[in-house]
């Protein structure tokens, strides 16, 4: 595919590019995407489930939208991943700013990842600030039931996951912004580009002068900022890229 080739001249010829995920990398991991036709937003409210509102107002509502979720806490990596992580172990990918909670990018290998929205791996009691893993209610998740405080019986257990409603760890932030600004080419792969502060960072690599490549099952709002677009799966589109960068080197 023509497009293909475009995108693999540019990575190619780059020294500096930073990939930007969304949950659509990890649709062929089996975890649900939040837009389209499937997404989780048709069954839940985010404003209500998502929000550190709502979570307040009613952590069953969120645990029960969580449960959809915790597939993403033992899901795979897949193709799409890996590709990337060898993109990086090329010398060519130098950082990976994800939206995505699953912790998919670190399992396949990739190690400069910025984790926007935070992940499900630690959780915090919001009164009396213990701090928990995933694993010390596994047996809770098991027999369904949503995890409660063993220090002080609370049931506000939060995952330390970004809701709606709430500020984006400020390191992250700074450094993704810093990479989108210094990159000559930024790679999305599977977002829909609707949540901000992230999605003000394909912006910010553009006005920088990098070169824009997007993979994504459907349009985005922010096509026309691309150089190059490509509509399809990101587990078949990005080892095929691969596969044309390294006959390129
Ligand atoms: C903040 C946590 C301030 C749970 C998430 C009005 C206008 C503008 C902004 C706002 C507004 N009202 C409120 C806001 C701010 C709000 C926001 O942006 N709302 C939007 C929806 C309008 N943002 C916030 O609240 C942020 N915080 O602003 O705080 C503040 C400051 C100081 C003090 C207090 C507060 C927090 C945002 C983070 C919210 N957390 N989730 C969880 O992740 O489980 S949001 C959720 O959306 C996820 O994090 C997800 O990553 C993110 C973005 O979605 P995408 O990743 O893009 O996924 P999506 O499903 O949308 O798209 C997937 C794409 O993949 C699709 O296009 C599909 O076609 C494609 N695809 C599917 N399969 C494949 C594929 N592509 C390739 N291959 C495939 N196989």
């Amino acid at each position: 595919m023509e497009e293909i080739k475009k995108a693999a001249e540019i990575i190619a010829k780059s020294k500096h590019v930073v990939v930007f995920t969304g949950a659509g990398i990890s649709a062929e991991s089996g975890i649900p995407t939040f837009r389209g036709e499937d997404g989780l937003w048709r069954r839940y409210d985010p404003e209500e489930v998502a929000s550190i509102q709502g979570f307040k107002r009613n952590p069953k509502a969120f645990w029960e939208f969580s449960m959809e979720m915790k597939d993403k806490l033992f899901a795979d990596p897949n193709p799409a991943h890996y590709a990337i992580a060898e993109l990086e172990r090329m010398g060519i990918v130098k950082a990976v700013i994800t939206q995505n909670i699953d912790m998919l990018h670190q399992k396949s290998g990739s190690r400069r990842v910025l984790e926007l929205h935070g992940s499900m791996e630690k959780l915090d009691c919001l009164d009396c600030h213990e701090t928990y893993d995933w694993d010390d209610f596994a047996e809770d998740f098991n027999r369904g039931e949503i995890p409660r405080c063993r220090k002080c019986g609370s049931w506000y257990i939060k995952p330390r996951v970004v809701l709606f409603g709430e500020p984006l760890p400020q390191r992250v932030l700074f450094e993704a912004m810093e990479e989108s600004k210094k990159c000559d080419a930024f790679i999305v792969v599977g977002s829909s580009l609707v949540v901000y502060p992230a999605a003000e960072l394909p912006y910010m690599a553009k006005s920088s002068g990098a070169k824009m490549i997007i993979i994504n099952a459907e349009p985005t709002v922010a096509d026309s900022i691309f150089d190059v677009r490509i509509i399809g799966k990101a587990g078949e589109i990005l080892p095929r890229i691969v596969d044309e960068v390294k006959k390129m080197r």
